[in-house]
C-alpha cells in the first residue's frame, strides 16, 4: 500500500489498512485511524476484467455532477480526488482509488429481515428513478456485453468446446440442466425489445448497499458496472441474492429454498420508486428477472469452471461447479416459487 495514502494527502503512519468486503473482482481495504475508527475504503481495480479504469472514474464523475446538481440531498459516494486532482492512483500497473467510508453506515452479506431486502430494492429503484432525466447514452460501457445472456450462452458452448475436457465430463448434469432451460435465453431475444433502457446498477447484491444503525437503506455502491441496461437485471439479481437465506457459495443445497416475504419486500420495495416508470409489459416480466439473472449466474460460474476459473478464481479445485450448481438449485426453487 507504500505510496498510495500520500498521494491523497494522507501520512501513511496515521492510519491501519485491512481487508475488506466480499467482492469477487476487485480488491477492497478499510483504512482506519490509529484508534481503529474506519476512515476510508481503498480499492484496487481488477483490470483483467475492467480494461479501462479511466471509463469508470468518468461515468462516476458524470452521474456525481448530475446527482449533485439536481438532487443535493441524495447521498452518493464519489471518490477522493489525489493532490494532483485525479480519481485514480496507478502504482506498479495497478489503479487504486479512494472512497470516504460513510459515518455509521454497514452492509451486509446474507438478507435477514425482509425490511432489509424493502430497504435494498427501494435504494436501487430510487437510483434508477434518479437518474431517470440523466442521458445514459453519455456512460461509457465498462464491460461491453455484461448482461447479455445470448453471448453468455455462445460462451458456455464454446467452454464445451474449448474448455478442460476433464471438467466437462464430471459436469454433464449441471450441462445438461443448462441447456434444458436454454428457453430462458430465447425469451431474452424477444422480450428485451419490448424494454425501456434506463441507467441500470448490474450488481445489486445485497452487500452493494449501505445501511444506517436502524437498518434503513442510505445508498447504493459499487458503481463499476452501472450502464445503460434493463430493469431485469437489477430486480433479477436482488432476487437471486435475497430470495434465498443462504448465498451462492452455500455447498448444502438443501438450505436453498424461496422466502416469500423476502419476494414481496423487493417487489414492494422496487415498485415504491419504479412503479410509475416500468410500463405494463415490463411489469409482467418480473418474475421471469428472477429466472433470468439466476440462470445467467449458473451459465457464467459453470462456464468459468470450464475454462479452469479464469475469470472468478477459485478458493478450491471445484469451487465454480459448486457455485453453479448452487444457482441451478435456486433456479429450480424460483420456478417452482413461481409457478405456485
Ligand atoms: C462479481 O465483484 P462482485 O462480487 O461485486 C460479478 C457479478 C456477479 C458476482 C457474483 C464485474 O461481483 O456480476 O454477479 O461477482 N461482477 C463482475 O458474486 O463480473
Ligand atoms: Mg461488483
Amino acid at each position: 500500500m507504500k505510496g498510495i495514502l500520500c498521494q491523497f494527502g494522507l501520512a501513511e503512519e496515521n492510519f491501519q489498512v485491512k481487508p475488506f468486503g466480499s467482492g469477487l473482482i476487485n480488491s477492497t481495504w478499510q483504512v482506519a485511524d490509529r484508534a481503529g475508527i474506519p476512515k476510508y475504503i481503498l480499492q484496487k481495480i481488477n483490470q483483467d476484467i475492467f480494461k479501462q479504469p479511466g471509463d469508470i472514474a468518468f461515468n462516476i464523475r458524470l452521474l456525481d455532477n448530475y446527482l449533485k446538481q439536481s438532487f443535493p440531498d441524495y447521498l452518493f459516494v464519489s471518490p477522493f480526488v489525489t493532490t494532483t486532482g485525479d480519481e485514480l492512483v496507478r502504482i506498479d500497473n495497478g489503479f487504486y482509488r479512494m472512497f470516504p467510508f460513510v459515518d455509521n453506515s454497514h452492509t451486509v452479506d446474507v438478507v435477514e429481515k425482509p425490511q432489509q431486502a424493502y430497504e435494498a430494492a427501494r435504494q436501487f429503484g430510487k437510483f434508477t428513478r434518479l437518474l431517470s432525466g440523466f442521458d445514459a447514452g453519455q456512460l461509457k460501457i465498462t464491460l461491453p456485453d455484461f448482461h447479455n445472456l445470448t453471448l453468455r450462452y455462445q460462451q458456455f458452448e464454446l467452454a464445451l468446446k474449448a474448455g478442460n475436457p476433464e471438467r466437462i465430463g464430471q459436469s454433464k448434469d449441471l450441462i445438461a440442466s443448462i441447456k434444458l432451460n436454454k428457453r430462458i435465453v430465447d425469451k431474452y431475444e424477444t422480450c428485451k425489445e419490448q424494454f425501456t433502457s434506463r441507467v441500470t446498477h448490474h450488481d445489486t447484491k445485497i452487500s452493494n448497499v449501505l445501511f444506517n444503525a436502524e437498518n434503513n437503506g442510505l445508498c447504493v455502491i459499487d458503481l463499476d458496472t452501472v450502464m445503460p441496461g434493463y430493469f431485469i437485471s437489477d430486480v433479477g439479481d436482488m432476487m437471486r441474492t435475497y430470495l434465498c437465506p443462504v448465498s451462492e457459495e452455500e455447498k448444502d443445497f438443501s438450505k436453498i429454498i424461496i422466502r416469500k416475504e423476502f419476494y414481496d419486500a423487493i417487489k414492494d420495495g422496487y415498485l415504491s420508486e419504479m412503479g410509475e416508470a416500468l410500463t405494463e409489459i415490463e411489469k409482467q416480466y418480473f418474475n421471469y428477472a428472477g429466472e433470468f439473472m439466476i440462470y445467467m449466474q449458473a451459465l457464467r460460474f459453470l462456464t468459468d469452471h470450464l475454462n479452469n476459473d479464469v475469470y472468478y478464481g477459485a478458493k478450491y479445485e471445484e469451487h465454480n461447479f459448486v457455485r453453479a450448481g448452487n444457482q441451478l438449485a435456486l433456479l429450480q426453487q424460483l420456478q417452482k416459487f413461481i409457478t405456485g
